[in-house]
């Protein structure tokens, strides 16, 4: 009998994403995955998106954690379906950990399914959910060399946030100088200006996400 091997896990990984992918297909759901250093202020945007388009579509949400079910509980309290996954001490979701949280979501119910990443800027970009797209978010107050340091999130994401704008004035941080940087990284991303607190920049950030909602639902 033929053995197949499985070289390593990202293979194995790779596997069940593309799986999860044409389940999504199937059932006509737009995914992201939402990703970030902690903190940056993924879970507060969800909040804002789903304030800003509840009544436009049906977003669903999972959420990753190494612990605690406090994200899911906030996606919750807004009337929204929220499934929390802690990984126990990964600091990555993996398709896998995606394919077991669905059985406790109803997609036939949903347009857009976000999938919020354990906060951290390095591993969760080298692992496939099984997604349509990758967006993520750095905050104003991690500094400007963050793209070069930790260039592969950058580079995979088809979205990048700027959060925390109200915070610019008391920071060295430049948009200017992020723009350059993602010119040599990724220069197809949409750079998206936003503040979650003051809701500056949440307009044109939701508008995207419908227009991708409804791109699948014409395939
Ligand atoms: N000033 C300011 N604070 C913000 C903004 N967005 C989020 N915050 C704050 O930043 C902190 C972290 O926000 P969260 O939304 O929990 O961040 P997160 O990325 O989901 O965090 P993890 O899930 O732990 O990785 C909270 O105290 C938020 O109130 C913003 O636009 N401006
Ligand atoms: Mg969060």
């Amino acid at each position: 009998m033929k053995v197949e091997l499985v070289t390593n896990v990202l293979d194995a990984n790779t596997a069940i994403a593309e799986q999860n992918r044409q389940f999504f297909a199937a059932k006509g759901v737009f995914v992201l995955n939402l990703m970030s250093a902690p903190g940056a202020g993924k879970t507060t945007i969800l909040e804002k998106t789903i304030e800003a388009l509840k009544d436009q579509i049906r977003i669903g949400v999972i959420e990753g954690d190494i612990c605690t079910t406090r994200d899911a509980e906030r996606i919750a309290a807004l009337g929204i379906p929220a499934v929390q996954i802690n990984t126990d001490g990964a600091c990555h979701l993996d398709a896998n950990m995606i394919l077991r949280s669905l059985q406790n979501l109803s997609l036939e119910d949903l347009d857009l399914l976000v999938i919020e990443n354990v906060g951290n800027l390095v591993c969760p970009a080298e692992f496939d959910l099984g997604e349509h797209y990758k967006a993520m978010v750095i905050s104003v107050t991690e500094g400007n060399d963050k793209p070069t340091k930790y260039p592969l999130m950058f580079k995979e994401s088809q979205a990048i946030l700027v959060n925390k704008l109200d915070l610019l004035p008391y920071t060295d941080f430049s948009l200017e100088v992020l723009k350059q940087d993602l010119e040599t990284l990724n220069p197809q991303a949409q750079v998206f200006p936003i503040s979650a607190r003051t809701g500056e920049g949440v307009v044109a950030w939701s508008q995207w996400l419908v227009e991708l909602a409804s791109s699948i639902k014409s395939k």
